[in-house]
């Protein structure tokens, strides 16, 4: 049985849409984040040495098992359980399957945090004379690096969507899944004017049945 550690209001969401649309017997393990630090309860730490969700635990077919991290977990699930997710190897929608699955986690993310961290910082308490040089730094930064690359990143997003359906080849693929949190994320917090495409594609996934039963599964979600 697959058991998934199931942090709320997380990227461990998009794992329950993978098993939903697998159609695979799991079940949840709910842990819920402090109120006021917004970190994963120390007890996630005891299922892996990272102690973040998503984390996964399968005790089938033979040996049990651990995974980490949202884009080994789905590869994991989809090669182990429903080979639909993945397009055939080595055509083009492959590679675009493997491209986004990483692009996900490795490009987008930490540009849409360093965007959160630096926001917070110019609301963050401080003392008061202490605040214009805090804020001068991280509009600097924004400006400079963080908010260029996010556009760049999303122009990009908006570009491949304007021409594709899905992420990876004429059908939904593990990257469809991996690419929902970081798309969801930037949907509550930036205007979308410039992104109908983008905008678009998450009110599609939306609506999608499988996503809906993962919503009931794990609870409120900030991003749906
Ligand atoms: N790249 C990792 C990121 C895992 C991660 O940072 N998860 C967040 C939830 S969205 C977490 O556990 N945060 C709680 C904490 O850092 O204490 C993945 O995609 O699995």
């Amino acid at each position: 049985m697959i058991t998934v550690h199931h942090l709320n209001n997380s990227r461990s969401q998009r794992i329950l849409w993978m098993l939903e649309e697998l159609g695979v017997d799991y079940q949840v393990k709910h842990y819920q984040r402090d109120a006021e630090t917004q970190q994963a309860p120390k007890e996630l730490f005891e299922i892996h040495a990272l102690g973040k969700s998503p984390v996964i635990t399968d005790d089938a077919p033979k040996t049990a098992i651990t995974v980490a991290e949202s884009g080994a977990i789905i590869e994991y699930l989809a090669q182990a359980y429903g080979k639909d997710m993945i397009p055939r190897k080595n055509t083009a929608a492959y590679r675009q399957y493997i491209y986004w699955l990483h692009f996900s986690e490795g490009s987008l993310m930490p540009q849409l945090l360093l965007k959160l961290i630096f926001d917070k910082i110019k609301t963050a308490p401080m003392p008061f004379f202490i605040r214009p040089i805090a804020k001068g730094i991280a509009n600097k930064v924004l400006g400079n690096y963080v908010l260029p690359n996010v556009k760049n990143n999303m122009d990009f997003i908006e570009d491949h969507l304007s021409e594709n359906d899905w992420f990876a080849g004429d059908k939904m693929t593990g990257a469809d899944i991996q690419m929902s949190f970081p798309l969801e994320a930037s949907m509550a917090r930036t205007k979308m004017d410039d992104y109908p495409h983008t905008k678009a594609y998450v009110e599609k996934i939306h609506t999608l049945e499988t996503y809906q039963k993962a919503l009931e599964v794990g609870g409120p979600y900030d991003y749906a």
